[in-house]
């Protein structure tokens, strides 16, 4: 039989970079975040807490939790002069990554700063966006429904 479903993402990301505004954004639905220390579900969405990537003893939970996931966002602030991705962080996970910039609406947004963090994660494709103005959205909606999966059994 074949079968296809809706793509499921996986946002990670350091506290307030903007992954529940990303969700609200791309979401038909309401969604209201709530401010958990744990994996959260919402439609083809699995949120996880900052801590999670703040902190290395979370990451075996990061990776169970994108194993029944297709796509993974890795959100980062580009109104932070940091990074908490670790270097070729991507390679731990087996699967489609997409670099999300976020907050790029902002006065003291860097794009080229956050775009380096990024590809030094190991990130190759990477999205500008802002879920204020919208910017990079519609991109991002297409690369997603793009990649809706076609399973055969
Ligand atoms: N200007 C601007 N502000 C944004 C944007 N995205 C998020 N924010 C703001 O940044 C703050 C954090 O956004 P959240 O979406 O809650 O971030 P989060 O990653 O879900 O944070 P946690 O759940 O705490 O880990 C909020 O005050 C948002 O309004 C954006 O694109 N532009
Ligand atoms: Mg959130």
């Amino acid at each position: 039989m074949r079968q296809v479903r809706q793509n499921k993402i996986m946002l990670i990301g350091e506290t307030f970079s903007g992954k529940s505004s990303l969700i609200r954004a791309l979401s038909e639905d309401v969604y209201t975040p709530r401010r958990a220390m744990a994996v959260e579900y919402f439609g083809r969405f699995v949120n996880t807490p900052g801590e999670f990537l703040e902190n290395r003893r979370f990451y075996h939970a990061l990776i169970t939790s994108a194993a029944d996931c297709d796509t993974l966002f890795f959100v980062q602030d580009t109104t932070r002069i940091s990074c908490l991705f670790p270097p070729l962080f991507a390679s731990m996970f087996n699967r489609k990554i997409i670099g999300i910039l976020s907050k790029i609406d902002k006065e003291k947004s860097n794009s080229t700063l956050a775009t380096r963090f990024l590809e030094n994660a190991g990130v190759k494709e990477i999205i500008a966006t802002s879920a204020i103005t919208g910017d990079g959205l519609d991109r991002l909606q297409l690369l997603i429904s793009n990649t809706a999966v076609i399973s055969q059994q």
